[in-house]
C-alpha cells in the first residue's frame, strides 16, 4: 500500500511559476527575445541552467560560459527578490489539510523540488517541519524528466518506490515519476498530463485520491 508521498514544490504546493515567469521574462527582455507563458509552461520542472539554455537559444548570438553563469544569476537575484514576501497564505488550495491528513494516516512526506531556493521557500511558508526529507537538487545528477530526484527521495524515506505517490504540475515531472516506478498523480490539464495515473485541477481532491488508493490496495 502506498505510504508515502512526495511532492514536486513549485506548482503543487505553492505558485512559484508566477515568479518564475516574470524573472525569466526579464531576463529575456534583457537579452532580446521573446518570452511566452508557453514558454513558461515547457520550463515547469526545468533546472536553472537548463531554462537558460532554452531562452538563449532564441537569441542568435552566442554566450560564454561566464556570461551564461552572470545571468543565471541575474535571474536568480530577481527571483529571490520577488519571493522575499511569500507567506503561508501563499500555499495552494488543500495543500495544508492534504499534509495534516497525511500526517495522520502514518504516512511519510518527502519533498522532489528542481529548485535550488526550495528549503528557503518551504521555511517561508512554514511548512519546513512537515518533510520528512527534503531532496537537495544541487546534489542531483539528472534533472525531471530523469527519475533521480523522485528515487532520492524514496530511497531516503526507506520506501519502495512502488509504494510511493509523486505529486507533480509539470510534464517533465510527471514523467519523471513514471520512470521511477511510481504512482503518478498530476496537478493540472490532464490533456498535458497524460502520463499520470490521475489528474486532479488543484491539490483539493488529493485527500479523496489518497483514499481511494489506500482503499483499492
Ligand atoms: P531554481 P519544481 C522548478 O521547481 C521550477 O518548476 C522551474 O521553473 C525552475 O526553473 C526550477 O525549479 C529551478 O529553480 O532556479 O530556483 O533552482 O517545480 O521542481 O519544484
Ligand atoms: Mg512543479
Amino acid at each position: 500500500t502506498p505510504k508515502t508521498c512526495i511532492f514536486d514544490l513549485d506548482g503543487v504546493v505553492v505558485d512559484t511559476a508566477k515568479y518564475h515567469f516574470q524573472a525569466w521574462r526579464r531576463l529575456a527582455e534583457f537579452v532580446g527575445v521573446a518570452f511566452t507563458h508557453e514558454d513558461n509552461d515547457n520550463l515547469k520542472g526545468v533546472g536553472r541552467m537548463e531554462s537558460l539554455d532554452y531562452i538563449l537559444a532564441k537569441s542568435p548570438r552566442l554566450f560564454s560560459n561566464k556570461e551564461r553563469l552572470a545571468l543565471a544569476d541575474q535571474k536568480n537575484d530577481d527571483y529571490k527578490e520577488l519571493i522575499k514576501g511569500i507567506n503561508a497564505a501563499e500555499l495552494l488550495p488543500g495543500v495544508s489539510d492534504t499534509f495534516t491528513w497525511l500526517r495522520e494516516e502514518g504516512w511519510k512526506i518527502g519533498l522532489a523540488s528542481a529548485s535550488r531556493n526550495a528549503p528557503q521557500v518551504i521555511k517561508s511558508l512554514g511548512v519546513e517541519g512537515v518533510f520528512d526529507y527534503v531532496a537537495d537538487a544541487g546534489k542531483i545528477l539528472n534533472g525531471k524528466p530523469a527519475p533521480d530526484i523522485f528515487l532520492d527521495v524514496a530511497r531516503a524515506l526507506n520506501s519502495a518506490p512502488t509504494d510511493a505517490i509523486g505529486v507533480e504540475d509539470a510534464v517533465a515531472g510527471v514523467t519523471a515519476i513514471k520512470a521511477a516506478g511510481m504512482i503518478a498523480v498530476g496537478i493540472g490539464d490532464p490533456a498535458l498530463l497524460h502520463e499520470a495515473d490521475v489528474v486532479m485541477p488543484t491539490p483539493e481532491g488529493l485527500i479523496e485520491c489518497f483514499k481511494l488508493m489506500q482503499a483499492k490496495a
